[in-house]
C-alpha cells in the first residue's frame, strides 16, 4: 500500500495540466480504479486482516483525493499567473501624440462666407458639376460663338456617336445652379451658390478645378445700391474690418447690365496685405445687374423683377484671409505645407490640452 501511496502522489506532482490529473483520478481512486479493486478484496480477509487494511485503503483514498484536488489548484493558480503576466497593461503610459484632421481653408473659406450671407436672408443652393450647355452658357446669355464657349477654356464630355442628348460641361461658373433656383422657387429670391468649377487653365495663377461663390438677389425694385451695400457687408465681416471702401469699376459680362468689377481699398506695406486701408486697390470680384434675359430664362418676368449678381473666386478669398502665397498649397495633400503659412486653424487645440502636431 506503501508504493502505492508513493506512485500516485508521485504521479501527481508530474501532472502538466488538468487532463493529466483527471487521467490519475479515474486510474487510483475511479469506481474501477485501482483501490476500488483492492476494496473489493476486503470480503476474501479475514475479520482481523479487514480491520487494518480497510481503514487504510479508505485514508489513501482521502490522500490521493486531497493531493488531486490541490495540484488542480496549484494549476489554476500558475495558469491565472501566467494570463497576468502575458496580459498586463501599463494604463498610467501617457497617450502617444495623434496628428487630426483639419477644415482645408478653402471648406473653412466657404463656411465663413456661408455663414455671413446668411445673416443676410441668403439661401445655400448647390447643383450638378456636369451640366448642359443649356444652363451653362445659354441661360446666360452667352451666344455659341462666345470665348468662354471655346473648347479651350471649357471641358467638353466625351459623347459616344449616336447620343442625342445636348453637349454637356464640366460647369465653368456656379450661375447654372442660380439659373435652377430661380427655376425651383421663382420670385423673391435670394441665394448664394458655392462650389468647384473647371476651366481648361493651367498656371502660376490658374488651377483647372476651382471654387466660386456666386450670389443673386431678385426682388422688386432691386438697385445696385443693394448691391454695393450686400458687398461692402461682406467684406467687412469676411476679412474682419471695421470699415472698406469699395470701388466700381465699369466693366462687362453677358449674364450683367451694368456690370461692375469691384476692388477693396488695401495697402501692401513690406509684403503685409492690410485690408481697409492705404492707397492701393485689389480686385476681389465681378458683379452687375442681372440681364433680363437671364430673368426670365429662368423663368421669371424681368418686366416685374429686377436683381444683382456676383461672383467671388473662393481660392484667391482663402489666400488672401489666411496668407497663403501659392496656390499649389491648396493641391498638396501633406497639410504641414499650410502650417508653414501660418493657416492657424491647423493648430487647433486639442482634448489633452496641446496642439495637434
Ligand atoms: C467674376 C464674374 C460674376 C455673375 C457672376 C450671375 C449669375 C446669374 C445671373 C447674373 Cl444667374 N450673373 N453671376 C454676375 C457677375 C459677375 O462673376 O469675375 N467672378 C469672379
Amino acid at each position: 500500500m506503501d508504493d502505492l501511496k508513493a506512485k500516485y502522489l508521485g504521479q501527481i506532482a508530474e501532472a502538466a495540466d488538468e487532463a493529466a490529473i483527471e487521467a490519475i483520478r479515474v486510474a487510483a481512486v475511479g469506481k474501477k480504479g485501482e483501490i476500488a479493486l483492492m476494496m473489493r478484496e476486503l470480503g476474501k480477509m479475514t475479520p482481523e486482516e479487514r480491520q487494518t487494511a480497510g481503514p487504510a485503503l479508505n485514508a489513501l483514498k482521502d490522500e490521493i483525493n486531497s493531493a488531486l484536488a490541490a495540484k488542480k489548484a496549484a494549476l489554476a493558480d500558475a495558469a491565472l499567473d501566467e494570463r497576468l503576466r502575458s496580459e498586463w497593461l501599463d494604463v498610467t503610459l501617457p497617450v502617444r501624440p495623434r496628428r487630426q484632421g483639419t477644415l482645408h481653408p478653402i471648406s473653412q473659406a466657404s463656411e465663413e462666407l456661408t455663414a455671413i450671407f446668411a445673416e443676410m436672408g441668403f439661401a445655400v443652393a448647390e447643383g450638378p458639376r456636369i451640366e448642359t450647355d443649356w444652363y451653362n452658357f445659354d441661360a446666360l446669355n452667352i451666344p455659341g460663338h462666345h470665348p468662354a464657349r471655346a473648347e479651350m477654356d471649357t471641358f467638353y464630355m466625351h459623347r459616344a456617336e449616336g447620343d442625342n442628348r445636348p453637349p454637356h460641361v464640366l460647369r465653368t461658373h456656379t450661375s447654372p445652379v442660380q439659373i435652377r433656383s430661380m427655376e425651383l422657387q421663382g420670385a423673391p429670391i435670394r441665394v448664394i451658390c458655392p462650389g468647384g468649377v473647371y476651366r481648361a487653365d493651367y498656371d502660376q495663377t490658374h488651377t483647372p478645378m476651382f471654387h466660386q461663390v456666386e450670389g443673386l438677389a431678385i426682388d422688386k425694385g432691386i438697385s445696385m445700391a443693394n448691391l454695393k451695400w450686400t458687398l461692402e457687408e461682406f467684406v467687412k465681416a469676411f476679412f474682419e474690418v471695421d470699415d472698406v471702401e469699395l470701388r466700381f469699376r465699369a466693366s462687362h459680362f453677358p449674364f450683367t447690365e451694368p456690370s461692375a468689377e469691384v476692388d477693396i481699398r488695401c495697402s501692401w506695406e513690406g509684403g503685409q496685405l492690410k485690408i481697409g486701408e492705404g492707397d492701393d486697390w485689389m480686385e476681389i470680384l465681378g458683379s452687375g445687374m442681372v440681364h433680363p434675359k437671364v430673368i426670365a430664362a429662368g423663368g421669371i418676368d424681368p418686366e416685374v423683377y429686377q436683381g444683382f449678381a456676383f461672383g467671388i473666386g473662393i481660392d484667391r478669398l482663402a489666400m488672401l484671409k489666411y496668407g497663403i502665397p501659392d496656390l499649389r498649397a491648396f493641391f498638396d495633400s501633406d497639410l504641414r505645407w499650410l502650417r508653414h503659412y501660418g493657416f492657424a486653424a491647423l493648430d487647433m487645440p486639442n482634448l489633452h490640452g496641446g496642439l495637434s502636431r
